[in-house]
């Protein structure tokens, strides 16, 4: 087993270990798994490149990490209790010995349809079990999954599949998504249209309705699965191969495929999960995120799977049928770790306590959040009526591109302090620069939150463009990793997350480009410009503000424009990406240079109307007045 930190002097002294040794700390750690071929060298890097490589020369198979080697102890144990959209249809309990023989047979499906080792898989999928089965099927032959978030559009999915030349589609008729039904497979058929290198779409069937199945290319799940066997010998991958592909934001161009490799982070998500949940064996563990993100893979399925825990997945939403879904749940299932998005606790809150009344919950030992600050409001509340100021709240910061949790207490044993992230985790070395680089030491201070040595987790490339990799992430501070995250060391030296710094947002725990927002919008035929920010959402984190220059009115008028708008964005994204305010402008505030001033607009979204600071390089003072009236307006 993983092993674990149980106090704070053991924080302290392992902490040091891990930085003053690193090479010694993460071998030691990597020697409690199971290798086909130990490594050669731990760790070779260069954040200058950049490149890194953990456990170099080392031979394994991250399948044989969850099932092989628990399969002595815990063949009969529940890997995976999976909680139906609608609470009367039965729940389903997965033991490790049944999701392996699946693993097994899916695996053997996917081989008998031509696929090869580094190959990628591509997967749009409802939270059904069969997700699992997939991935995990995926990595055991050495295939590379890159999970599409099922609530994107046909587009963003098309795009994605093409970068990534995913030659399989898994997928599924539909999904349930509280009472809601999502057309999952007219979607894919929609996105295949325009992607020529899928040969094969896998259609799960879960909701049973109607769809179109392309002879040749469609097949059902059900249809390969009853015909295949379930013996199968995991294929043998170096350290650095890649597991994954996940698409992210950035604050410019497309969507990132972020590459995480084999080793590094089996390591990194398995240590993380088992110390900052102090998971024990018997816990019931319950992540709310969907697998479509980072936090699912890295803590609904990889982390919790290698340590051998019973992980709870969900299917449907915290509101339906009511918005006492999620604590119903947790006293259903007893479950002991429970980790969600601050996003989903506003709104829980916002309902009012009489969904949380008449639940125990006392099943439960470590509540944690993860996607965004949390503000002292929503902290408390979690604390005082989920947690009945019993739970320690485990307020974890890290990124896609981190891999696993970087910033985080470990549960019950550092000491926590509302919206604060607390420490670095063993391995990480945090530092705060200001803009021109330079290292603020001591505490309290603020700045742009920097990392200075390599975690086995952290993301290797982007699929396809290394050098979009290096300028992303290791040009603004040469010879470090920018995480785009502003931060603060306070007095204590605890850590702080602030927020993005870039043209990044976080609306409801999905992160999004505003960019990609503002790309979306302007294809629409009327539109000839426009500019998104973000600003403070009272639920939502941020909300979405859209500046829209128009070409002309059609008939309609304004209401009209705003409506195409709207569509425009959930066709090209997906409707949780649509603005919650429109504004349409006569021009944007730019600079003699052509640049839109986002600082102007972001403030005028927050609803200031002086103050603008330094406008003197402004092309057209005038615009900003009027912007101001129309944004009060909109109010
Ligand atoms: C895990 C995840 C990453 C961005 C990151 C931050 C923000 C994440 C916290 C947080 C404050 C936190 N991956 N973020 N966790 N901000 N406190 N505990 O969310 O790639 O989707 O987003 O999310 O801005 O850069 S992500």
């Amino acid at each position: 087993m993983v092993p674990k930190i149980s106090t704070l002097s053991g924080y302290i002294f392992e902490y040091q270990k891990s930085v003053t040794n690193p090479t010694g700390f993460w071998s030691n750690l990597a020697d409690t798994f199971y290798w086909r071929k130990k490594y050669t060298q731990t760790l070779e890097w260069n954040f200058e490149k950049p490149e890194i490589k953990w456990f170099i020369n080392g031979k394994l198979n991250i399948t044989e990490n969850i099932f092989e080697r628990h399969m002595f102890h815990r063949a009969e144990q529940a890997a995976i209790i999976w909680e139906p959209n609608n609470p009367e249809e039965a729940y389903r309990t997965i033991t490790y010995k049944e999701l392996f023989a699946e693993v097994k047979r899916f695996s053997n499906v996917l081989l008998s349809l031509g696929v090869k080792k580094g190959d990628r898989v591509a997967i749009y999928m409802p939270m059904v079990p069969e997700l699992v089965i997939t991935m995990l099927a995926c990595a055991r032959i050495g295939a590379i999954h890159s999970i599409i978030f099922a609530g994107f559009s046909s587009q963003s999915l098309g795009e994605r599949i093409m970068d990534a030349g995913a030659k399989i589609l898994v997928t599924s008729d539909g999904g349930y998504r509280g009472a809601k039904t999502i057309p999952i497979k007219q979607i894919s058929d929609e996105a295949m249209e325009s992607c020529k290198c899928v040969e094969k779409a896998i259609v799960l069937k879960r909701t049973g309705e109607n769809i179109n199945m392309k002879p040749g290319r469609d097949l059902w799940w059900h249809d390969l699965m009853a015909t295949a066997n379930d013996t199968h010998k995991a294929e043998e991958m170096d350290s650095e191969d890649p597991l994954f592909i996940l698409y992210t934001s950035g604050s410019t161009g497309k969507p990132k495929g972020l590459v995480h490799t084999t080793g590094g982070y089996m390591v990194y998500t398995a240590y993380t999960f088992r110390n900052v949940f102090q998971y024990g064996d018997g816990d019931i563990y319950f992540c709310s995120a969907d697998i479509g993100w980072i936090t699912g893979h890295s803590y609904l399925v990889y982390g919790p799977l290698l340590c051998g825990a019973t992980t709870l997945m969900f299917e449907g939403i915290p509101t339906w049928p009511d918005a006492g879904r999620f604590w119903d749940i947790v006293d259903k299932h007893q479950v002991a770790q429970f980790y969600t998005a601050p996003t989903a606790i506003r709104s829980l809150m916002a309902m009012g306590l009489e969904w949380v009344k008449q639940k125990k919950l006392d099943s439960l030992k470590v509540l944690g959040t993860v996607g965004e600050p949390i503000n002292e409001d929503a902290w408390h509340w979690y604390h005082d009526h989920i947690g009945k100021d019993r739970c320690p709240i485990v307020d974890t910061w890290w990124q896609t591109e981190t891999g696993g949790i970087m910033i985080t207490p470990l549960a019950g044993i550092i000491p926590t302090k509302p919206s604060y992230a607390t420490l670095p985790f063993m391995g990480i070395q945090p530092v705060i620069v200001n803009p021109e680089g330079k290292e603020l030491m001591g505490n309290s201070v603020e700045g742009n939150l920097c990392l200075d040595f390599p975690w086995p987790g952290i993301a290797r490339t982007i699929w396809g463009d290394h050098e979009r990799f290096k300028q992303n992430y290791f040009a603004a501070f040469p010879g470090k990793y920018f995480t785009g995250d502003g931060a603060k060391r306070d007095e204590d030296g605890y850590y702080r997350i602030l927020g993005r710094v870039d043209d990044v947002i976080n609306v409801s725990g999905h992160r999004l480009g505003t960019a990609e927002i503002e790309n979306a919008i302007d294809e629409h035929p009327l539109v000839s410009e426009s500019a998104v920010v973000g600003y403070p959402h009272p639920i939502k984190g941020q909300g979405i503000y859209a500046y829209v220059v128009c070409k002309q009115f059609s008939t309609g008028g304004e209401e009209g424009i705003k409506n195409s708008i709207l569509m425009a964005v959930t066709n090209f994204i997906g409707s949780f990406a649509k603005p919650d305010k429109i504004q349409i402008v006569s021009g944007l505030p730019k600079t003699r240079s052509g640049k839109i001033m986002r600082r102007i607009l972001r403030k005028i979204a927050e609803g200031q109307t002086t103050d603008f600071g330094d406008t003197t390089t402004l092309l057209d003072p005038e615009i900003v007045n009027e912007i101001i009236k129309g944004a009060e307006k909109l109010k």
